[in-house]
């Protein structure tokens, strides 16, 4: 492994300065050889009499992006991170940070550790540690707060979002701003080559950031005390169950009432005690998952390069359809949308305006970016109008023989290698495939809704789909924003078929006894944002109850999905008809308990023969459903349907409000053991007597290995 990290001399025009040139792709993480190459070099630096100060410069993409998160969970080695920026603080020669890209986490410690700031317009800087369920562990939470003050140190640092530095002038963070974007990087050095003579000719040598002491007279003090307790309060809700983001808040606090050397071990301590703890671990997996996702099981000989689309067509200007096309036009992508009818189309289109105002509304996007979304979209009622796009989605009536008629006509219309994907959420593609002459070219491009906000894609790839589709379809995902999964064929695909199993034990539990906020509270205690049945009743009850009818691989069953079946049959479809597991009032749809459902479902269940219980717990709640999602996701990785574990983590984190902190299903069950996932299965499966808990033979061959759904 060559050294990532060599002291290179200045041009001549500046032989009294070195540069500490860093070069450990893809982001210059701090590695152990990283950190190490450091040391040495101020220390070789420091030997150097001709030398006067040091540059600290990255290849590459980014400044340093932060510590290596691949090395969380292996002995850490020394230097430590602290270390290398002590050993930054005490160099009697001043050392300046030439900042581009994204400089997060432990490269923004060590910017703040050095004596200077140099960036290029543009870069973002953070302290992102909390979403991988940690905390600065490099003085973060001591520097921040002395430079930039307390409250724009809790905003960062709790909320984990980078931010430009354009934005943070004022703060004082950077000292010198140049304007050169950040591909033009040897403007930057020459900048910051420049700047460092500057220093030297002013005799300016020596700004450590710790050096300024962070004194607060008492009224400043008790200001920064209630803005604390604010934040706790705020975070409680805003990262309910999340520990990071409060030990955070704590060590910031210790930042103007420690001594900085007390302050420091205490953040040191808390950063141990964050990185040793299971949400860490999970919310570690959580993002390697997500970047693993994107990654085709496909070998790297044969995987093709990615077609650029330039133009795309969605079919049906409905909610998703609108939403799908608003996904092309904010990656920038010309799209244009088709209706049957002219008003259906005008409708569609002012929806989609309505959503671009309301977001812009909120600051989430601005004016002038609506309109260059806007102005990408185009509508049609002709299907000639499709005849160059280089992929359609569509997003039409979710009936086989709707989907199949609009193929065969695309089919008829679009280019040869035109890419025809479907938005369908249960129907199988295969079959939509044959009804084209390009079966290859077909895919699923499964989207969440609301689309425009959802990140998950579910990329389908029927036993017709090529390689050069597939890729395509993940890659475009990824420049939408999406976390793109490819997963295979079957009802409901990944997500679906998994949250059928986990909506199957909510019905039940009503059947058994249980009441729909018993249920939906036991899952939020648990730590989902909303329960089943309340968020079956925001979307509809009537889409699950419409493809049960269509898929009739349950009918024989009369319990599966009986009360919203009932409910749906009794003209109750939730929030829509401001009554359904819960009432909703008609004018402010504030959602309440509702005697009448629950005495409706306990007739049901008399008829059906279903003995009440009183002793159901919210253990059993969380249980039953939580492991129904595990084991039919160990049946989903036998069966090849989804390729990894990670990746059906992946999907449930962004596409049904998996709390992060638990990692996803598969990591979740690795973390209580799969050995209790398996026994309780088979509890269930006595206690039920049906043929739900059938314990996936997956489960119990990693039980008897002693291995892992993740490793
Ligand atoms: N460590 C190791 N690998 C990393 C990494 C990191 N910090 N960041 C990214 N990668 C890998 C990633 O897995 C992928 O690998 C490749 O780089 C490109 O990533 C002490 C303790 C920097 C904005 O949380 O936000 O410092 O798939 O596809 O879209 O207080 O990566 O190619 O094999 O995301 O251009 C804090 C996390 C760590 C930054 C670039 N830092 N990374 O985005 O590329 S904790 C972070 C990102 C810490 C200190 C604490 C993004 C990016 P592969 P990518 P990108």
């Amino acid at each position: 492994m060559t050294n990532p990290v060599l002291l290179i001399p200045t041009t001549p025009h500046a032989d009294n300065i070195t540069i500490i040139n860093i070069d450990n792709p893809p982001v210059n993480a701090l590695s152990h050889a990283v950190r190490q190459g450091v040391v040495d070099a101020i220390t070789q630096a420091e030997q150097n009499e001709s030398i006067e100060a040091i540059v600290i410069y990255c290849q590459g993409k980014t400044f340093i992006a932060g510590a290596d998160i691949k090395e969380f969970g292996k002995t850490p080695k020394e230097p430590h991170l602290p270390d290398v920026l002590q050993r930054i603080n005490q160099c009697k020669k001043p050392i300046i940070a030439a900042l581009f890209g994204s400089v997060l986490g432990g490269g923004f410690e060590l910017a703040l550790a050095c004596h200077y700031r140099v960036a290029v317009k543009g870069t973002k800087i953070g302290l992102p540690e909390v979403n991988l369920g940690l905390i600065p562990g490099a003085g973060g939470t001591q520097l921040l707060p002395r430079i930039a003050g307390v409250e724009l140190a809790l905003t960062m640092i709790t909320s984990g979002k980078p931010q430009k530095v354009d934005q943070l002038d004022e703060y004082g963070i950077i000292d010198l701003l140049i304007s050169a974007d950040s591909s033009n990087k040897d403007h930057l050095l020459h900048e910051t080559i420049t700047f460092t003579k500057e220093l030297l000719e002013q005799n300016q040598t020596s700004k450590i950031i710790t050096q300024q002491p962070m004194t607060l007279n008492s009224e400043k003090k008790q200001a920064a005390l209630a803005l604390c307790q604010q934040f706790r309060d705020k975070l409680a809700k805003k990262s309910r169950g999340q520990q990071a983001p409060q030990s955070a808040v704590n060590s910031i606090e210790n930042s103007f009432t420690l001594p900085l050397n007390e302050a420091m071990a205490k953040e040191r301590e808390y950063f141990l005690e964050c990185r040793g703890s299971a949400q860490s671990r999970a919310m570690r997996h959580a993002f390697f998952a997500e970047k693993t996702a994107s990654k085709l099981m496909i070998s790297s000989e044969t995987k093709p390069t990615p077609t650029d689309i330039k133009s795309v067509a969605v079919i049906g200007a409905g909610t998703m359809g609108g939403g799908i096309a608003m996904c092309f036009a904010n990656a920038g992508i010309n799209v244009t949308l088709l209706e049957m009818s002219e008003s259906n189309l005008a409708k569609g289109i002012n929806a989609i305006a309505k959503r671009y105002q309301q977001a812009q509304t909120r600051g989430i996007i601005s004016k002038e970016k609506v309109n260059q979304c806007m102005a990408l979209i185009t509508g049609t009622c002709e299907y000639q109008d499709l005849a160059q796009v280089d992929l359609v989605v569509e997003a039409a009536f979710e009936t086989m023989e709707v989907k199949q008629q609009i193929f065969s006509q695309l089919d008829n219309v679009c280019k040869p290698d035109a890419i025809l994907a479907s938005n369908t959420s249960y129907l199988d593609i295969d079959e939509i495939a044959k009804a084209t002459t390009r079966p290859e070219k077909v895919v699923g491009m499964h989207f969440f809704s609301p689309a425009n906000i959802m990140k998950l894609l579910e990329v389908v790839a029927t036993k017709y789909t090529d390689a050069q589709t597939l890729t395509t379809a993940m890659t475009l995902g990824k420049k939408m924003g999406k976390i793109s999964v490819a997963v295979k064929v079957c009802y409901g695909f990944v997500g679906n078929r998994m949250y059928a199993c986990y909506g199957r034990e909510a019905n039940m539990l009503l059947l058994e006894g249980a009441t729909p906020q018993q249920v939906d509270n036991a899952m939020v205690q648990w730590g989902m944002a909303m329960g089943p049945l309340a968020v079956n009743d925001m979307s509809g009850i009537d889409i699950g109850y419409k493809a049960r009818q269509a898929n009739t691989d349950r009918s024989d069953d009369p319990c599966y999905f009986a009360p919203a079946d009932m409910l749906v049959e009794a003209g109750r479809l939730g929030q829509k008809t401001h009554a359904g597991f819960y009432q909703y009032d008609e004018k402010t749809n504030k959602r309440s308990p509702d005697d009448t459902a629950v005495n409706l479902i306990r007739t049901h269940a008399a008829k059906l023969g279903i003995k009440q219980r009183s002793d159901i717990s919210d253990e059993e709640v969380q249980q039953r459903l939580i492991f129904a999602l595990i084991n039919e996701g160990a049946y989903i990785l036998e069966q090849g349907i989804a390729s990894r574990a990670s990746d059906i983590d992946a999907i449930w984190l962004n596409g049904y409000g998996f709390p992060r902190y638990l990692g996803g299903p598969m990591c979740y069950a690795d973390e209580i053991g799969l050995e209790t996932v398996v026994t309780t299965i088979k509890k269930f499966q006595q206690q039920a007597g049906n043929t739900y808990w059938q314990v996936a033979p997956l489960l119990e061959k990693l039980v008897a290995e002693g291995e892992k759904l993740t490793s």
